[in-house]
Parts: structure tokens; sequence; C-alpha cells
């Protein structure tokens, strides 16, 4: 067995943010350095106004990481926030040792985890696209890459021939991505003629995405209580559906801060997502932080252009909960996250009611309704926009007035907010086209 790197993880805190951001953010670089297979022998943190362009960290702060490194052997460095070449040539030149920092670290992982040949090539991209602005004719890397280059810095004409290298190798990668992503097209144009629905399956890394696939299926997909479990896109059919046609697809977990290599990489199969019927967006509800995880989901997602896909928040490992305490933040989550299920892939809680409700929501005839809402209500009711489409948006006295189509499932919902007030002539239409603010 090859032994365990140990590593000294360092933060640098610069928001004014909550007091306990920097603790969750360290807790996870430790989760991910165990991850990788090192072992976390110590950590070091500043708090300060500004980075330090040399260092990112103060000189005198590096001083003491060095004689920290010293002390405990460590044979690596890994800095929580991203490190310019210069920062990372300066900190190995004054503390010794492998210096690395979150992004190579997760990217490190991906490469250690990565089966198929997708995942593998789509690791490779990343890892070019993070190496090549950072080659700096020294460093671990090039031996791999260049193909024999000794330890010590190749002279210039050598570091021309690897960016060339490096940047033919992206291209070759990137048209094989592209190949791929034709591949997967034809796949899923194939699923949608034969019927099938999708559903997929997105969230944090280790919200219990797979546990929930393996509880709703009966599938044995491999979980893990490590980050990035899993890497690729895993399908498989629900059952009892009625007669419908119904797939489930795992994918890769997403982080804070995802290193944008990797969501270009990785963009082939999370293309899988952007085109399914209905997401599922599971959250480990046992995390105290899961609003802000929610929250780096949802951008993640804006950001691959995955928006406007129906979907539901499936708040898992309430096992983990007293009754009391999820009885307390139920209400107010349900209105915040709507619709939301309460289920625990562990225990089984609720996965026959959230199976119900996938079929609910993929019982897809959509139905077109007037809506007469309460104006104060009305951003309570944004989530119109994600599960249907919203026609038309007028404001009647203290009614906001919406035009919408939306699946059945959600209409039979929404009747009270429909006949009844017209039926009492409360309205009275005065139109104005526009957007609500929220
Ligand atoms: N207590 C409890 N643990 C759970 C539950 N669901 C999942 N887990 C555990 O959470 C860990 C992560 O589960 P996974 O299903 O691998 O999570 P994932 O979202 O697929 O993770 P990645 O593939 O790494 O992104 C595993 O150790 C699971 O056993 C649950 O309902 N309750
Ligand atoms: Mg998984």
């Amino acid at each position: 067995m090859t032994k365990r790197e140990k590593a000294i993880l360092v933060n640098l805190e610069l928001s004014q943010g909550a007091s306990n951001d920097g603790d969750i953010s360290m807790e996870e670089l430790c989760l991910l350095t165990e991850t990788a297979g090192g072992e976390v022998v110590g950590m070091i943190r500043q708090k300060s106004g500004k980075m330090d362009s040399a260092y990112l960290i103060g000189k005198g702060k590096a001083q003491e990481l060095k004689a920290a490194r010293e002390e405990m052997d460590a044979d690596l460095v890994i800095f929580n926030q991203e490190l310019s070449p210069t920062q990372i040539r300066n900190l190995e030149n004054l503390v010794g040792g492998k210096i690395i920092d979150r992004t190579a670290l997760i990217l490190d992982i991906f490469a250690q985890r990565a089966l198929s040949r997708e995942g593998r090539l789509q690791v490779e991209l990343a890892q070019l696209r993070y190496l090549l602005p950072r080659l700096t004719g020294r460093g671990a890397y090039l031996s791999r890459l260049g193909g024999g280059i000794g330890t010590r810095g190749p002279g210039e004409t050598q570091l021309e021939i690897d960016r060339r290298r490096i940047k033919h190798k992206i291209n070759i990668l990137s048209k094989e991505i592209k190949q791929l992503k034709k591949h997967r097209k034809l796949h899923r144009e194939s699923r949608k003629e034969k019927g099938f629905s999708t559903v997929a399956l997105v969230g944090y890394t280790n919200a219990g995405k797979s546990s929930l696939l393996n509880a709703l299926t009966g599938a044995q997909v491999f979980t893990e209580d490590k980050l990035f479990a899993t890497l690729d896109p895993t399908v498989r059919a629900l059952n009892n559906t009625e007669g419908k046609k119904v797939l489930l697809i795992d994918t890769v977990g997403f982080i804070r801060n995802l290193p944008r290599q990797l969501v270009d990489a990785f963009s082939a199969t999370l293309e899988e997502t952007r085109e399914t019927d209905l997401l599922l967006h599971v959250v480990d509800f046992s995390r105290s932080d899961f609003r802000e995880l929610i929250a780096s989901v949802e951008e993640t997602l804006q950001k691959m252009e995955i928006i406007n896909r129906p979907r539901i928040f499936v708040f898992n490992k309430i096992d983990l909960l007293t009754a009391a305490e999820l009885q307390i933040c139920r209400k107010k989550i349900e209105q915040e996250y709507n619709p939301a299920i309460f289920v625990s892939a562990e225990t089984g809680k609720n996965i026959l009611s959230l199976h119900e409700m996938i079929l609910e929501a993929l019982a897809g005839n959509l139905v077109r309704l007037t809506l007469f809402i309460p104006y104060h209500k009305w951003p309570s009711f944004s989530y119109l926009y994600r599960q249907g489409k919203v026609l038309k948006v007028r404001y009647c006295g203290e009614y906001t007035v919406a035009d919408v189509e939306i699946s059945e499932h959600y209409a039979k919902k929404l009747l009270p907010f429909t006949q009844e007030k017209v039926n009492k002539g409360i309205i009275t239409t005065h139109e104005q086209d526009d957007k609500p603010s929220p």
C-alpha cells in the first residue's frame, strides 16, 4: 500500500462572512484531502484584509508554515484558495515540499476516480486546462506530460515545446469530447422516441444522490461517505410506474467554487441534465449550511444553463434529525423551496411518497389556468416560473393575476386560486404586462 501523504492545510480568511464560514470550508478541505488519500497533520489559518501577491498569505505566515511543515514532516501543503503560478513558485522556494491549491486537489480526486473512458477524457482535459497557464519550466507535473523531462527546469525552448504539446492535446481531447456529446445527444433522442421520461438527481457532493437512486430503483450503485463517489452518470429505470417508462440519472456532485475547468470539461455528461423532464435537487438536510449549498448548486446549474427545468427539492438524511427538529423548520422550508419533500434514503422514510411525487410531476398534461393571487403572496409563487410557464402577469387591485401553463399535479393545488375570486366578482381588469418584483 502506498504511504498516505501528510498534508498541512492553509486558509486565508478575507471575507466578512459568518464567523464559522472558515470552519465549514476548512472542514470541507479536510474531507477533500482525505478523499484524495491524504492525511491532514496540521492547519494554518490567517485572517487578513488582503491577499499577498507573492505568497497569498503574508510572508511572516509563510515562514510559520515552513516551520510547521518541517516539524510535522509534511509532504505537501494545500491552499484553500487558488494560487497563481508565481505564488506556487515562491511558496515552493520558501516553504519547500509540494504546494497545491484546492482546484488541483479536486482535479486529483477526479483523476483517481474517473473510471469510464468519457470520464477520463473529461478529467484529462480539465487537468491540461489547469496546467497550461501554470507551466513554469519546473515542477513535478511535467515529468508525466512532457515525456521524460528531468527534475530540474528545462530551458525556455523546452517549455515552449511543452506548451505546444499541451495545446495540441487539449485540441484533440476537445474534439473527442465533442464527438461524445454528439453520441449522447443521439442516445437521448432515441430515448425520447421510445417514450422514456428522464429524471436527473443533482446536488452537492455527498448529499445522497446515489443512495436515493438505489432506494428508488433497488439498484446497487456505489455510495460512499467521501466526496465525489460518482463521476459517471448512471442510468436506472424506475419501477412501478403504471406503464410509464421513467429513467433516473445519477450525476456527478457539485461543490462550492467548482473549478471552472471541471464545469467545462464535464459539460458532456452534465448535458444529460439539461434536457431531463424533471430534476431532483437532493439536499443533505443534516448539514447546518444546507441553504448555502442549495444556493451554490443552483448557481452552478445556472452557469451550465440548466434552468427552467421543473424540479423537486429532496431534503435527505432526515433520520439524522429528531422529529421535533424536523417539525420546527418544515413549514418554513416548504415555503422557501417549493415543492419540497423530506426523506431518508437510509431508512426508506417517505421514499414511496417521493416516487409518487415524481410520477405526478411527470404526469405532464399541461393545464392552462388564470390565477388570482393576493399581491403579498405572489413572491412565494415564484416556483411557477420553474415548474411551468408564466404566460402573462397583470396587477388588479390587491391581486396579481397570472396566466400560467402547468402540469395537472400543480394545477390541482392551485385550484383555490382560480375560479373563486372571479365568482365573487372581486376582479376588475386593469392590465399591466409586467413581471412581479420578488
Ligand atoms: N444517515 C443517512 N446517511 C445517508 C442517507 N443517504 C445517504 N447517506 C450517506 O451519505 C453518504 C453519501 O451518499 P452518496 O449516495 O454516495 O452521496 P452522493 O450524493 O451520491 O455523493 P457523490 O456521488 O459523492 O456526489 C454515504 O455514506 C451514505 O451512506 C440518509 O438518508 N441518511
Ligand atoms: Mg454519488
